[in-house]
């Protein structure tokens, strides 16, 4: 297989071969395009192309070849290129880097497919399948797959309209962890496209590894939906490289490296004085004249120095999402559920029916039904409990259309809690819709509970924070909760906690501690926000009521009041 000297035998890429190449004709382009990637060393008119490519005497399967080299490579085949372009964004650009023409140079796609597989495992993460974002990563998905002998997942661009009209295409199931391999990010929109697809096979995203982080706003996006982006190269490596070998002139690079530094928008890479500096910007910028655009961009750099949940908060001001649409994103069929209940309804309201006898539970929740959205309980409080309280609750949940919510906070490691959610008394876990748990004992905690309901679809909220004074779930803590959740979200749909903690639109927030009138706690801690400081201020998407309601004179009124006050809040978010 030798040609000209060169070495092209790459067993890694023979195997799937004949089989790709019998597939039938109505092969949609994916396919068609893995297929040629799989047969293309044996193409002559391919042969003849090779020759404009770099000489590559030294070439050997063995041989890594280095990043400069690569970059040299890549500037000699036109994957690199100087002048003016416009960006799919509408951005114009002075340097184009175009990976499309790499399935020409067979030798070159495999390299770079070594160096994404080399940067993805230095982020730690165990993958079973790798999915390419389409078109260009397919075939480096298929190198990546071929020679680790990963599982590899086609993301369709549009679902066929014959036959399955699955948008995935391979053989998975839900809770595999996938791989998104990318040749260059930009904003990371098309990253998430993938992903979102992904998502809705219940396939887990957590990494996604590219050739080139243009560090334009997609790493901090992608960061922000939980995926962490590992990158090969940036620009200003790649200026360095042609510049040092002559191939680009010192004002194409300034330029360049301009262009670069006017559209950095990354906002974790930011450094102290610039954020300093943006924020000063920030404040200029906030005119009436300032675009949206940039105001947003602003405000991202503006918001670089503080906590990551500082951050979060802040920069979530710009992103709130109505319930209809997050309802569409959602995955999981619980929080797809409460979404669309809360929109249906008109109602962020949960009802927290916090008495002790169960023919006034199952009273109070008749009446107030119609202005809920969750019904929250503590049934270990009812001194009458027999199961026919929550087989009365779930009849009560169809009528009224909303979800039951044990408020159980389990604490322990995972063993004892799987017995406690789904034995007992109480057996929550044959009737509950969510549950929710503390983090203090680790994930081992999720994994129990996850276990113990048996793949049904219940869903987990972490107590992230908590409403009482002194209590001492902030800060790191909270933090750490947020991830446990991002790593554990097929089954953990929120939290409890008192403002937006995640940009994600999947996890659902809940307050508790909420009252219309404030200022007088309970005098055993609880502390009371009002709907509007909650939902409008704070960003959060559920209010959470007891004594409001079960101590007004009249409860289904206050219910009203209650219902009235939060989705009036949550509206006024996009006036
Ligand atoms: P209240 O009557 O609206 O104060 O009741 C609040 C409910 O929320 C009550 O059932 C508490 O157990 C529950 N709660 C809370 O108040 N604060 C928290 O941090 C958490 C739960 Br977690």
């Amino acid at each position: 297989m030798s040609d000209n000297g060169m070495l092209y035998f790459q067993p890694w890429l023979c195997g799937p071969s004949s089989a790709a190449s019998t597939r039938p004709a109505d092969q949609s382009d994916e396919v068609k395009m893995l297929g040629a990637v799989l047969i293309s060393h044996t193409s002559t008119a391919l042969q003849r192309r090779r020759e404009r490519c770099v000489k590559m005497a030294d070439y050997s399967v063995a041989t890594r070849i280095s990043l400069e080299e690569l970059i040299l490579r890549l500037y000699d085949i036109d994957a690199v290129k100087f002048g003016e372009f416009t960006l799919k964004s509408g951005t114009e650009s002075p340097i184009y880097i175009d990976l499309r023409v790499i399935v020409s140079y067979p030798e070159i796609l495999v390299r770079v497919a070594e160096y994404l597989w080399d940067a993805a495992k230095q982020g730690g993460g165990k993958f079973m399948s790798v999915c390419g974002v389409p078109y260009t990563a397919l075939p480096l998905a298929t190198c990546i797959s071929t020679s680790q002998n990963l599982p590899m997942l086609v993301r369709r661009k549009e679902a066929k309209d014959y036959g399955t009209k699955k948008m995935v295409e391979g053989h998975y199931k839900a809770g595999d962890i996938c791989l998104v391999v990318e040749d260059v990010v930009t904003s990371g929109s098309s990253v998430l496209e993938t992903v979102e697809s992904l998502k809705q096979e219940g396939i887990v995203v957590r990494d996604c590894v590219v050739l080139l982080d243009r560090e334009q706003g997609g790493r901090s996006k992608l960061e922000m939906q939980g995926i962490k982006l590992h990158s090969v190269l940036t620009v200003n490596q790649i200026l360095d490289v042609l510049e040092t070998a002559g191939k680009v002139d010192s004002e194409t690079v300034a330029k360049v490296k301009k262009f670069v530094a006017d559209n950095r928008f990354d906002i974790m890479a930011m450094s102290h004085a610039a954020a300093a500096a943006a924020a000063a910007a920030a404040a200029a910028a906030n005119t009436a004249s300032a675009a949206n655009g940039n105001k947003r961009k602003m405000e991202e750099l503006a918001i670089a120095n503080g906590s990551p949940i500082e951050k979060q908060a802040k920069l979530n001001k710009a992103e709130v999402m109505k319930y209809r649409d997050r309802a569409q994103l959602c995955s999981h069929p619980m929080s797809k559920a409460l979404f669309q209940l809360m929109d249906e309804k008109k109602s962020n309201l949960a009802f927290s029916v916090d008495v002790t006898e169960c023919a006034k539970a199952l009273e109070l929740i008749d009446k107030v039904g119609p202005h809920i959205c969750l019904v929250k309980t503590h049934v270990d409080i009812l001194s009458d409990y027999t199961p026919d309280f929550t087989k009365e609750l779930q009849k009560l949940a169809e009528k009224h259309r909303f979800l039951v919510f044990e408020d159980r906070k389990f604490a322990d490691i995972g063993n004892t809690v799987k017995h406690q959610f789904s034995g007992g008394l109480y057996k929550i876990s044959s009737w509950a819709d969510l549950v929710n748990a503390h983090s203090v004992s680790g994930d081992g905690i999720i994994k129990g509970l996850k276990e113990a309901c048996n793949e049904s679809n219940k869903g987990c909220i972490l107590i992230a924070e908590m409403s009482s004074s002194g209590n001492l779930a902030k800060g790191e803590y909270t933090e750490a909760t947020v991830r446990m959740a991002e790593e554990n979200d097929d089954f953990v749909v929120g939290f409890i906690c008192q403002r937006r903690l995640t940009d994600n639109p999947e996890f659902i927030h809940m307050t508790p501690g909420i009252q219309l009138k404030t200022g007088s706690g309970d005098g055993l801690g609880q502390q009371y926000l009002t709907p509007e400081q909650v939902i409008k201020e704070n960003q959060s998407d559920v209010i959470i009521v007891g004594r409001g309601i079960l101590q007004a004179e009249d409860p289904v009124a206050a219910a009203q009041q209650y219902q009235e006050a939060g989705y009036k809040a949550y509206k006024s978010l996009f006036t």
